[in-house]
């Protein structure tokens, strides 16, 4: 109702809207956008080895030519693919259980697709698959997405598919002429489909080996990522052949895990490790992102970042003020961030910490600081510090707000003009 709405505004105003700005505000400004979704990447592989072979050649070098964010986590839950795509339009959360995008597909958003559009920004997304799975069809046309090329646009047969569908090289390819003809300035988002689960592959189209593991999964991972990295390289010189590469500005991103925790032995093994612990499993949660301006020259950023900070950061770099919107997530390159990445089950990451299963970990050493288990069990006097309390209170209260303008619907009430 209207007194939950003032009190998120409140809270939104107060801790993520005003970015100061600075010399990267405006630096994309009336560029097409490129958003790339890596289905099943996660951070693990990149500037990585397989028995001595690089896993992601052509990725290694975007990270170059890129600011390229090491410490950047996926944020979804149950959706999954339209989790990440519900987060990094909306910055929103994801809800607890179930998917959005089929549960409240009819609700009144400000997604970015809408307000690049009042900026003059045709939409588009391409992904071959049934436009109703996850709902998408429905989605799309509540945010404002002008056009979706879904498997009805795209030519395949048995020759051209693999697992889930078209392999991403022929998407890319066949994408190419729909994004020709889309006027500019467009706003696109692409959707990989081959390193999916269970990471099936054809051999001619296999470029690195196996790994060697009692994982099937895991062993299978290595060669569909390193297919994806090559099918990217393929659709960055089209872009580049066809000239639309300078004018734009192209943001690539891992949308989940692709390796459960079910296959954690193997995956201790690959990474040298006893045992996958609590804090690991956080780390490995990290997937890649990349944002491309061409022209501008490559830097590895350190710190914190969540895929809720998407949506802020692109409108930031297109110099689009957004004071007046709603969103939980901070502009990456403003100098004024917030401090915590939220996960949907409540771990979440600070610079110093990272706090899942009731254990406090230094973020960059994985020590346990402190485990709220064992000083109960210890009937020792437990003695949180007052700030961690605060953090734990403030995302469990951000998640809830969040929650609670999807439940709601509550932007319908809300006057988003400036
Ligand atoms: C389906 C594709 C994969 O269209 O996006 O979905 P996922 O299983 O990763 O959510
Ligand atoms: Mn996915």
């Amino acid at each position: 109702d209207g007194n939950q709405l003032y009190d998120i505004v409140t809270y939104v105003k107060e801790n993520t809207t005003d970015q100061e700005k600075n010399e990267y505000f405006g630096i994309a400004e009336g560029k097409n956008v490129i958003v790339i979704s890596l289905e099943s990447v996660q951070s693990f592989v990149i500037n990585n080895t397989l028995y001595g072979e690089e896993i992601t050649p052509f990725l290694n070098q975007l990270v170059e030519e890129s600011f390229y964010f090491e410490n950047f986590y996926h944020q979804t839950e149950q959706g999954k693919t339209s989790d990440h795509e519900f987060i990094i339009e909306n910055s929103l959360y994801p809800l607890p259980s179930g998917a959005a995008y089929f549960t409240h597909s009819s609700n009144t958003y400000m997604a970015t697709p809408e307000i690049l559009g009042n900026e003059g920004y045709t939409s588009a997304v391409f992904h071959a698959n049934t436009g109703s799975f996850w709902n998408r069809n429905n989605m799309y046309a509540t945010i404002g997405i002008d056009h979706f090329y879904d498997i009805e646009a795209y030519e395949v047969n048995d020759l051209n598919s693999v697992g889930w569908g078209l392999k991403d090289k022929e998407f890319f390819e066949q994408s190419m002429k729909y994004l020709l003809n889309l006027p500019e300035p467009y706003y696109t988002r692409f959707i990989t489909l081959t390193n999916h689960h269970p990471f099936e592959l054809d051999e001619e189209d296999a470029t690195i080996g196996q790994y060697h593991s009692n994982s099937r999964t895991l062993n299978r991972y290595f060669q569909t990522v390193r297919y994806l990295d090559e099918s990217v390289e393929q659709f960055f010189n089209q872009l580049k052949e066809s000239g639309i590469y300078e004018d734009s500005i192209i943001i690539l991103l891992g949308d989940h895990y692709g390796i459960s925790d079910f296959h954690n032995r193997s995956m201790a093994m690959y990474l040298d490790k006893d045992e996958i612990t609590p804090y690991d499993h956080i780390q490995l949660q990290r997937v890649p992102l990349f944002i491309h301006i061409p022209g501008l020259e490559g830097e590895t950023i350190s710190d914190i970042a969540g895929q809720i900070d998407i949506k802020p950061t692109l409108l930031y770099l297109l110099g689009i003020d957004d004071s007046n919107d709603l969103s939980f997530g901070t502009s990456l390159f403003a100098p004024n961030r917030k401090e915590f990445v939220a996960l949907r089950d409540g771990s979440f990451i600070t610079d110093e910490l990272i706090f899942t299963k009731d254990i406090y970990y230094n973020r960059l050493t994985g020590e346990e600081i402190l485990n709220l288990n064992e000083a109960l069990d210890d009937e020792s006097e437990l003695i949180i510090p007052d700030e961690l309390v605060k953090l734990n209170e403030q995302v469990e209260l951000e998640l809830t707000y969040s929650d609670q303008i999807i439940y709601g619907d509550l932007f319908r009430f809300y006057n988003f003009e400036k």
